[in-house]
């Protein structure tokens, strides 16, 4: 089963979605903590009306939300390259930063407006390692054990496509996939893998998580919306 982006997805992967967002099971005893855990499961967005929600939705695949202090955080870049790297939190944030005031939105239907990204272009990454002739993609993995990504190396090298530490100029907190997430503007939520911790440069693009469920691999956000031209 395939899906074109902006189109209805499949039923069976919808159901699977949601049954996914019903994992984030409250734990909280606070009030504005129960918000928090009701807009993670609310698979219908009307949790965004109340405090908390700011539109955003709260996704695992996992049913956890790991927590990584920056501390112990690393990132690897590996694969095809002719210098893997490991880099720590401290080293990643030292690098030349990358800024963009870009929307996000879920192939399920939820969108955030204007959310404010700061990282370190892929492409950067990529250069720093020295990326060998005959590489083709990027396998891209997260620190829950589960969720993966791929993205052609030509997606990879878009300048609004980045490896992101703040959102709305604070540090990415887990809930969000933090300390270190993925942020490709120019296409659905899905290829922004949260709690990322590998980069591996690998000869073809090998289906991520949802992929494998159903999704594109090519998860362009619609053109008709306006707003995912390639920008500096
Ligand atoms: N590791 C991981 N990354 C993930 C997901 C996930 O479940 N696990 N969900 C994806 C989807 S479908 C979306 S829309 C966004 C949601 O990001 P958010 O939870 O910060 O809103 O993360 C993407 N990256
Ligand atoms: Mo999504």
């Amino acid at each position: 089963m395939t899906n074109e982006p902006g189109t209805p997805i499949g039923r069976r992967v919808f159901l699977g979605l949601v049954g996914v967002g019903a994992v984030g099971v409250a734990t909280g005893s606070t009030i504005s903590n129960w918000w928090q855990q009701l807009a993670k499961r609310d698979p219908t967005g009307l949790s965004a009306v109340f405090p908390g929600g700011g539109g955003w939705r709260y996704y695992t695949v996992t049913g956890d939300y790991p927590k990584r202090p920056t501390a112990d955080y690393r990132l690897k870049v590996h694969g095809l390259v002719d210098t893997p790297l490991t880099l720590t939190y401290d080293e990643l944030v030292a690098l030349p930063p990358t800024r963009l005031d870009r929307d996000f939105q879920c192939v399920t239907g939820w969108r955030v407006l204007g959310v404010k990204w700061q990282g370190v272009r892929l492409s950067d990454l990529l250069d720093r390692a020295g990326v060998q002739p005959h590489a083709r993609a990027l396998r891209l993995t997260s620190f829950d054990g589960a969720y993966t990504e791929s993205l052609t190396m030509e997606q990879a090298r878009r300048k609004d496509v980045m490896v992101a530490y703040q959102l709305d100029r604070k540090p990415i907190s887990s809930d969000h996939g933090g300390p270190v997430r993925l942020y490709v503007a120019p296409m659905y939520g899905y290829k922004s893998v949260k709690w990322l911790d590998g980069i591996e440069v690998v000869d073809k693009v090998i289906p991520g998580y949802w992929e494998e469920r159903g999704y594109s691999i090519d998860a362009w956000v619609g053109r008709s919306n306006g707003r995912n031209d390639e920008t500096t």
